[in-house]
């Protein structure tokens, strides 16, 4: 009697071992694992606006929200855009603080911009978004003010001379190829920092500040790139 229960359970143990490995099989097929090093969840949000993006803007052919890199230096941010704040300080006459939809309220203006990274690559890419001269006519910006630094969610910092956003008409933007910045690219705001280098650019903006500092150097000025990023 007490052989045969022995014999029982021995027997019955790799049967169970084999039904584990079977489902560890389908979990590992199901979860498609060892195919992408970004989640599900960006892949599929990336794939679905690859679907609807424009790809030409007056008889001009656009790259794709797919042909970014990720390398920000601390991945995507996901911004509740309940809670969200645009604070607009430093030398201005009238600190102020925008909602997303308040942003939004500005005029619209579209422009196709080439993104340029000192990696090597580059984007063109359809842009929809307020000029910063609007938001800064609403502030009263100080005549001391010469600088611009933009402050975002993950602690990246970077600025540029005041002169140039003017110059230049920048935007930020809250739309790529006519769809809204998914978080990979920046939602809810994307500085487009025209004829500067991919550093300039600004993603998950959460503050502008008004400076006079023309020496601010923000997280990869510091480690050495340089603070002007003009394209040659
Ligand atoms: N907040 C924030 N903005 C950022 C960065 C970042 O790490 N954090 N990376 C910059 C760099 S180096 C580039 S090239 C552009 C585009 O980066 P992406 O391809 O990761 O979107 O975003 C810029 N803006
Ligand atoms: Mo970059």
């Amino acid at each position: 009697m007490r052989n045969k229960i022995g014999n029982n359970s021995v027997a019955s143990k790799p049967k169970h071992l084999l039904i584990f490995w079977m489902l560890l099989l389908v979990v590992l097929f199901l979860s498609g694992c060892g195919t992408s090093n970004s989640s599900d969840a960006e892949k599929s949000s990336i794939e679905e606006l690859v679907k609807v993006e424009v790809t030409e803007y007056e008889g001009k052919d656009l790259s794709s929200i797919a042909d970014f890199r990720e390398n920000s230096i601390k991945g995507p941010q996901y911004i509740d855009i309940s809670t969200y704040r645009l604070k607009i300080d430093g030398l201005v006459e009238k600190t102020t603080e925008w909602t997303y939809e308040e942003v939004l309220d500005n005029k619209p203006y579209k422009k196709l911009v080439t993104l340029n990274c000192v990696e090597g690559w580059s984007v063109d890419i359809l842009w929809e978004g307020v000029l910063l001269q609007d938001l800064f006519a609403t502030v009263d910006v100080k005549d001391s003010a010469n600088t611009v630094i933009f402050h975002s969610e993950d602690g990246y910092t970077t600025s540029l001379p005041l002169q140039a956003i003017l110059d230049r008409e920048m935007l930020l933007a809250y739309k790529m190829n006519d769809v809204v910045l998914p978080p990979e690219r920046g939602f809810p705001f994307q500085l487009v920092a025209e004829d500067k280098l991919g550093y300039k650019w600004a993603k998950w903006i959460t503050r502008i500040e008004l400076s006079d500092d023309v020496n601010y150097k923000g997280y990869w000025e510091q480690r050495g790139f340089d603070n002007d990023a003009t394209i040659n």
